[in-house]
């Protein structure tokens, strides 16, 4: 059996969760269900980065003492998870103990292998990216420097650990010619191998001047630079430094899904201090995209950041779940707009899923006295719907092996409407009047297309795939990807219909 263990970024909580944050757990959601559906061992884990000094400011800001504040944001982080109608196994807070200890070990597992040092750092950072900068990447404007996103800089010097970066580009360069998948898309790999082919320095990994942090064991002046402790999180769940427990052994390494902004972090960073502490590189990096609101950047200052709450309690959660991922290539950028959301639920979940749902659950609930008597009594254009339903499900399954999840739900799209064509041009209708037989069997076939669409459904919208399975009468036990191929062998028993997905007036 495959395991898979997959993981969010852990979200600062200087602020509450917006969108965004909502999108990348949404996909680990999706993809955690899927690999559970193709019979996977899985293991999700999201949570939140609470050290550093932007998550000091916002405390500071909001007169809160920074432990209660931590506390009190992170809850946010936490309350949203069943909200997006997510299934975690573990939420973890940076300000954990267990999460002291770990990143404290793996630590100290760099220093005995030689790969830190001290010495002092001079140079650009940014609080708001928590982010070291280059001269050559900040950007002029005004007489003043920013960073390539924009955020302002200052100038830092102060006593630093450093980590022997500049070691590890010919070893990350090696490790991936040999697993050119390892990052996706295509794109985000080739910036990172470029990026390290451009030369790696070494990096600061502690600091000084402020406290609230992973303090470095051995010397307490210092604490930990906020991303070593954050990107620890993923060990800390499966408790290292205890290599030899089960989580680890199951689970490690893993696949992590995140924004494009945060690449750098895991495909550089991250992999080159696991190679030094002696661990496996991540299995697999997936940098998604960036979405805009009504084509504008979304920020706090602009006060157009969505608020996950909002939109579901206006759109409905499946329809948002669908809409993020169907809309968008996973890894492209998106634009979030009311007008795109109702397009789309509309055009597909309404009038394609939703349509073909009511329709035939109806007539089969009236015309056969809830009862679709099995049959294999085909003629060509059923089996070219059951050839259909066939490579659809091949190529949903190639489709969500690789993350493309919108092109998996245009698989499904296409699928079921082709069903409605053929029933369009079948006319069980008419067929009532005139041979009972060919009519049940065209509901048969095509109340069978609804099952196995709505299984295929259940990673991305699973409680309304749910819904409509439980109108069908399937079997918790057979809501699987187990002869999904395969026609149903038995009759079919249709319980009242229910309205699944209602227009969206603009
Ligand atoms: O970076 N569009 O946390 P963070 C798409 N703590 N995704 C978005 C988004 C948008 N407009 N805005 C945010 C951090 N995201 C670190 C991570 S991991 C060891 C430490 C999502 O709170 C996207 O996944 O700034 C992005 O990478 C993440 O939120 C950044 O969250």
């Amino acid at each position: 059996m495959n395991n898979f263990y997959i993981t969010t970024p852990i979200y600062y909580v200087n602020d509450i969760p917006h969108i965004g944050h909502a999108y990348t757990t949404i996909a680990c959601d999706i993809l955690s269900r899927f690999h559970k559906l193709c019979g996977a061992k899985v293991y999700f884990l999201t949570g939140t980065d609470e050290h550093g000094q932007k998550v000091e400011k916002a405390a500071i800001d909001a007169s809160i003492d920074t432990n209660i504040f931590v506390s009190q944001m992170s809850d946010n982080f936490k309350k949203l998870i069943p909200f997006l109608g997510c299934e975690i196994d573990d939420f973890i807070r940076t300000t954990e103990p267990r999460h002291k200890q770990s990143s404290q070990q793996f630590w100290l597992k760099l220093k005995n292998n030689n790969q830190i040092y001290l010495s002092n750092y001079e140079g650009w950072y940014s609080v708001r990216d928590e982010a070291y900068y280059s001269d050559k990447e900040l950007i002029k404007k005004n007489n003043e420097f920013f960073a390539p996103t924009g955020s302002p800089v200052e100038w830092v010097k102060e006593e630093s650990y450093f980590f022997k970066l500049s070691e590890w580009g010919d070893k990350l360069l090696a490790y991936y010619t040999k697993n050119p998948d390892s990052i996706l898309p295509k794109t985000r790999y080739n910036e990172v191998v470029s990026f390290i082919k451009s030369g790696l320095k070494d990096l600061s990994i502690s600091r000084t001047t402020f406290k609230w942090g992973v303090e470095v064991p051995d010397n307490s002046k210092h604490v930990m630079y906020v991303w070593i402790d954050a990107l620890c999180n993923y060990l800390t769940a499966i408790k290292y430094p205890d290599k030899s427990n089960k989580l680890f052994k199951d689970f490690w390494p893993a696949t992590h899904i995140v924004g494009k902004d945060i690449l750098r972090f895991h495909a550089v960073y991250w992999p080159a201090f696991l190679m030094a502490a002696d661990i496996e590189p991540p299995k697999k990096i997936f940098a998604h995209g960036w979405w805009t609101n009504e084509g504008q950047k979304i920020s706090k200052s602009l006060g157009n950041t969505i608020d996950p709450y909002d939109i579901i309690n206006t759109y409905g959660l499946d329809q948002i779940r669908y809409f993020l991922f169907r809309e968008v290539p996973f890894g492209n950028d998106g634009d979030f707009s009311k007008n795109a959301i109702a397009n789309r639920v509309n055009a597909d979940l309404s009038n394609n899923y939703g349509n073909l749902v009511q329709r035939i659950s109806t007539f089969a609930k009236k015309n056969c006295d809830s009862q679709v008597k099995n049959t294999t009594n085909f003629n060509k254009e059923d089996n070219i719907l059951i050839d259909l339903l066939k490579n659809s499900f091949q190529n949903y399954l190639n489709f969500l092996n690789d993350q493309k999840i919108d092109q998996s739900l245009k698989v499904i799209m296409n699928l079921l409407s082709e069903t409605n064509a053929y029933i369009d041009s079948q006319a069980p209708w008419n067929l009532k009047k005139t041979n009972i037989e060919r009519m049940n069997t065209v509901l048969f076939l095509s109340l069978n297309i609804i099952v196995k669409a709505s299984i295929m459904l259940l990673p991305i919208i699973p409680n309304s795939a749910n819904k409509v399975l439980d109108i069908l009468n399937i079997s918790l036990k057979n809501r699987n990807f187990h002869n999904i191929e395969q026609l149903i062998d038995a009759n079919l028993n249709i319980n009242n219909p229910v309205p699944i997905f209602p227009r969206i007036e603009k």
